[in-house]
């Protein structure tokens, strides 16, 4: 979908939690186009971060779409509390689940839209064109999952190059996205292999030296 024109999503797992309905209505302002929130189940990742419950009572605050990334094992089991919570969009990993063709439309029809989650380390031909066809978007991480303020791994780029030719086979409309340390040195090398879903967090959004207006700029004019 190289004619897309890119959108900025916003990692809440970085954001202060003290004040995430501010920060909503701020980076609402700013135009942004996702909100992103990362949950983690301690297994998958060694940590934990968000749940459905935090979706749920930020729902009020915004009309832009909730994305829920479940870094989880058996992601299918969470279906239901997601799709409750009010998430848009459903990511889950395929390292994670069994059946990746049969959660995707789970998913779908519980009403929300399946995303197809890659760990840095899983090769592109692992996709097959069946999971393809029944997803919206690919999320890529970018960096290993779970954690904030890593390094952008560069190998993944090929893999995104692989993916992009790929969804303009099987499914023009599934959208590539960019998950982990990016920012404006980051985003021309995705953009240019096919992202158009660009996910801010510490590096790109949530910066000390900026406010996140000018942050949501500056990540708008590099995707340019
Ligand atoms: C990583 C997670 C990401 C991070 C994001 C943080 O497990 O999926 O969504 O929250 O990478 O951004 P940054 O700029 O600190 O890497
Ligand atoms: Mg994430």
């Amino acid at each position: 979908m190289k004619n897309v024109q890119p959108l900025v999503s916003v990692s809440l797992a970085c954001a202060d939690f003290g004040h995430l309905s501010d920060v909503i209505a701020e980076l609402d302002k700013a135009g942004v186009g996702l909100y992103h929130f990362d949950v983690v189940d301690g297994r998958f990742s060694p940590t934990f971060i968000m749940g459905p419950a935090i979706l749920a009572s930020l729902r009020q605050y915004t009309k832009t779409p909730f994305e829920a990334h479940l870094a989880c094992w058996e992601p299918e089991k969470f279906i239901d509390q997601f799709a409750e919570a009010g998430a848009d969009y459903f990511a889950f990993h395929l390292e994670a689940t069994k059946d990746p063709v049969r959660t995707a439309s789970l998913v779908r029809e519980r009403g929300m839209r399946p995303v197809l989650a890659l760990r840095p380390e899983t090769p592109a031909e692992e996709v097959t064109e069946k999971t393809i066809k029944e997803v919206d978007m690919i999320l890529v991480l970018t960096v290993h999952p779970g954690f904030a303020g890593q390094t952008f791994l560069p190998e993944v780029l090929e893999k995104l190059e692989k993916l992009s030719r790929a969804t303009a086979r099987f499914n023009p409309d599934c959208l590539l996205e960019a998950d982990g340390n990016i920012h404006e040195k980051t985003i021309p090398e995705v953009t240019k292999r096919g992202a158009r879903v660009l996910i801010g967090g510490t590096s790109g959004l949530f910066r000390p030296d900026r406010s996140l207006s000018e942050s949501v700029k500056i990540m708008k004019k590099a995707a340019l």
